[in-house]
């Protein structure tokens, strides 16, 4: 089965969830594919846990048809995530992250090489994916790939896992695994997208069927608890519109309450403002076609597929979206047929306008000078600033 349908809470086990938010049926957001194909669509559904606040896909797409080997993410190297790994290696040197280490969801295992400059040498990666230069184990995180690699290996001290907690379904077995590769004083590093900075923001474009849950640091005290992990310490990151680093260590959770306020009232506005935003976005750009301008996508992240699909843009309304990443260009935005092309094409063609479809990375507006100087503007989907 490709898909199962998800009602009781992973965090808490509460089987009275409630649906928040639905942005209608979806192809997967990183399926690019050279020519448009008729895409299977997943239904975008949100539901919400009144007992944790853990918000949760309705739908569970089996990892094997979200992370084919045709997968086409590859970790960005741009200026806003080379700030943010030295602000996290920092974080974690801070926090007494020593060695051994093991990175769940490796990717190109640019982190690992990073923390190599900082003097680390037993680095490794696991992740089905796993590319780069780094050490790697090709497979799923669970608890015989975590033992496998502990007699292959040995125990870690450092176990850190980037934008991957979000995107695992048993987190039993993810926090079971860590158990039997962590050594007894050993520093989990789990970082992930801040529903609450999210649901502030209006950026409903991180909904998508990699993103299996929408977390808060009740949800996960609440799925620690038993466990004998408990959270130490949670770290603030603006990147990817806002994201949380909880570092968690053995012991018990001594924190009696939470500073997050219950967040179903921000999902109901959420999504008021989440459909708002799409008409006025769909508006926007009919406006600027109807006045004869030209208008292109910047960026093609899993981000620029639900914004297109969300409202049902095509060439009518994009000429072209461009991106840096070789293997997106060539192919067409999921469920549309906009083409991905290089970089160049912006300056070459100089549209109008730019939708800026990777919003997330804010040196962009700052490195494209040159066609803003010719009078290109950049338009911020979520806001609708035009700059
Ligand atoms: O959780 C996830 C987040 C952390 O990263 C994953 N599910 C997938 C991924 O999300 P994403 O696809 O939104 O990743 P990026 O790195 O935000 O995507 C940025 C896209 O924009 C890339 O395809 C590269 C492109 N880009 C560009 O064309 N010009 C990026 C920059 C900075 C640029 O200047």
């Amino acid at each position: 089965m490709i898909y199962k349908l998800h009602s009781v809470c992973r965090a808490c086990g509460n089987s009275e969830l409630v649906p928040v938010l639905s942005l209608g049926s979806q192809p997967l957001a990183n399926a690019f594919t050279p020519e448009p194909i008729q895409h299977t669509l997943f239904p975008l559904e949100v539901l919400y846990c009144d007992r944790c606040t853990l918000g949760q896909l309705s739908v569970v797409v089996d990892a094997n048809e979200l992370y084919p080997s045709s997968y086409k993410y590859v970790q960005s190297h741009s200026e806003t995530m080379v700030q943010h790994f030295d602000a996290l290696a920092g974080d974690i040197l801070m926090a007494g992250g020593r060695g051994p280490v093991l990175e769940i969801g490796s990717n190109d295992g640019s982190f690992l090489t990073h923390l190599r400059t900082l003097g680390f040498v037993d680095v490794v990666g696991m992740d089905p994916a796993a590319s780069g230069i780094e050490p790697s184990v090709k497979e799923q995180f669970n608890v015989n790939s975590a033992i496998a690699l502990e007699q292959e290996s040995g125990f870690r001290n450092l176990i850190i896992g980037r934008h991957v907690f979000a995107h695992i379904d048993d987190w039993d077995e993810f926090i079971k695994a860590i158990n039997h590769i962590a050594f007894p004083d050993a520093l989990i590093v789990i970082e992930v997208p801040y529903a609450p900075d999210m649901l502030a923001n209006n950026l409903w474009s991180l909904i998508y069927s990699e993103h299996l849950s929408y977390v808060t640091e009740r949800s996960v005290r609440a799925v620690l608890k038993g466990s004998g992990f408990a959270i130490q310490r949670v770290i603030h990151y603006s990147v990817h519109g806002g994201s949380v680093v909880f570092l968690i260590k053995r012991g018990e959770d001594t924190k009696q309450f939470s500073h997050e306020e219950d967040q179903l009232q921000k999902w109901k506005q959420f999504s008021v403002d989440c459909h708002a935003n799409q008409v006025g976005l769909k508006m926007l750009l009919m406006k600027l076609r109807l006045e004869g301008k030209s208008i292109c996508g910047y960026g093609a992240p899993a981000k620029a597929t639900v914004i297109c699909n969300a409202i049902q843009l095509s060439t009518r309304h994009l000429d072209f979206v461009t991106d840096t990443t070789p293997c997106k260009v060539g192919c067409t935005i999921p469920g549309t047929d906009i083409p991905i092309v290089e970089p160049d094409k912006l300056l070459e063609k100089q549209p109008d306008y730019a939708l800026l479809l990777a919003w997330n990375y804010p040196e962009i507006l700052d490195n494209e000078s040159v066609y803003r100087a010719r009078g290109g503007k950049f338009i911020m989907p979520h806001s609708l600033k035009v700059l």
